[in-house]
């Protein structure tokens, strides 16, 4: 039994659509613990920074401009096996080809505009929550 933490943004698509309560519904259904959550809305450089492993990607310059363009929230998700549990319940990054259930294929709206990120290990797990949060704010 391995009990992880994991980093998850609620992005501006579903913010706009007041999805909030609809996406954190999904994660704790599949176990997951909700256990830090803030709204912020993200200034450029903190999107470019945070997405700054898809710099050289020709949609990088979009999905910066995309996850600044409204609110997001931000959050860390507790559970056994909470990264892989997360990209489960996430489904594709191409809503087209997420699984039936899944966040990104009842709420994405498009490729680009897909309702949550999700860390995608457990070392970018740890990385992506210290970019956000303080360890005094996460609350198991
Ligand atoms: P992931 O969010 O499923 O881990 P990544 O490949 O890490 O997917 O891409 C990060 C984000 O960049 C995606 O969630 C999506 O918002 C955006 N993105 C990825 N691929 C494309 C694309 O081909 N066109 C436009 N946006 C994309
Ligand atoms: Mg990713």
């Amino acid at each position: 039994m391995t009990v992880e933490l994991t980093f998850s943004i609620i992005k501006p698509d579903a913010t706009r659509r007041n999805l909030t309560g609809a996406v954190n519904q999904k994660l704790e259904a599949a176990g997951l613990r909700i256990v830090a959550q803030k709204r912020a809305h993200l200034t450029e450089a903190q999107a470019k920074a945070f997405y700054g492993v898809h710099a050289a990607r020709p949609f990088y310059a979009d999905l910066v401009k995309f996850m600044t363009s409204g609110p997001v929230v931000l959050q860390v998700l507790e559970g056994e096996n909470a990264v892989l549990k997360n990209r489960e319940v996430m489904g594709a990054t191409n809503p087209a080809n997420a699984e039936p259930g899944t966040i990104r294929k009842e709420f994405a709206e498009s490729i680009e505009a897909n309702s949550v990120h999700g860390s995608d290990s457990l070392e970018n797990a740890k990385t992506e929550i210290a970019f956000f949060f303080a360890e005094t704010e996460i609350v198991g």
